[in-house]
């Protein structure tokens, strides 16, 4: 059993090593292997919603920039009236985004305007879409490479 002080000496250790690293690897955690979940086009977790986004060209580093998503029905069938909730992390460096992107604008025929998104380094990211609509609320996964 670990008492109170191990842990935190271990927590201080390992926060040390990430600053010194940068940005460090933690263990066990690795990307898809599948490319499916690199998709820009994914289903909800339950599978009500349809998702995908789009960006104007390659997704760049360093850069605010915009996306636009479009939410639809497992059948196509544009879902216009959805909230949205945004949130990206690096699982495998533990930290997030350096914004807090969000759906600013509803476009109409199920595109939503997702603004202020930016991501500091490249690497594996996930963007996570938290969708409520017609009483359904399931998340959407997307898994990003980008280059450094
Ligand atoms: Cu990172």
């Amino acid at each position: 059993m670990q008492t109170p002080n191990r842990r935190s000496f271990l927590f201080i250790a390992a926060a040390a090593a990430a600053s010194l690293a940068g940005c460090s690897a933690e263990a066990g955690v690795k990307p898809p292997s599948d490319a499916a979940e690199f998709a820009t086009e994914r289903l909800s977790q339950q599978g009500t919603f349809r998702v995908s986004y789009t960006a104007d060209g390659p997704i760049p580093v360093g850069r605010l920039h915009t996306w636009k998503l479009h939410i639809a029905r497992a059948d196509g069938s544009p879902v216009t009236d959805a909230t949205v909730a945004v949130d990206g992390d690096m699982p495998e460096h533990r930290h997030g985004l350096p914004t807090r992107p969000r759906v600013t604008r509803h476009l109409g025929g199920g595109d939503y305007l997702v603004e202020g998104v930016k991501f500091q380094m490249g690497g594996w990211w996930v963007m996570d879409f938290d969708i409520t609509a017609g009483g359904r609320a399931e998340r959407v996964r997307f898994n990003l490479r980008l280059k450094k």
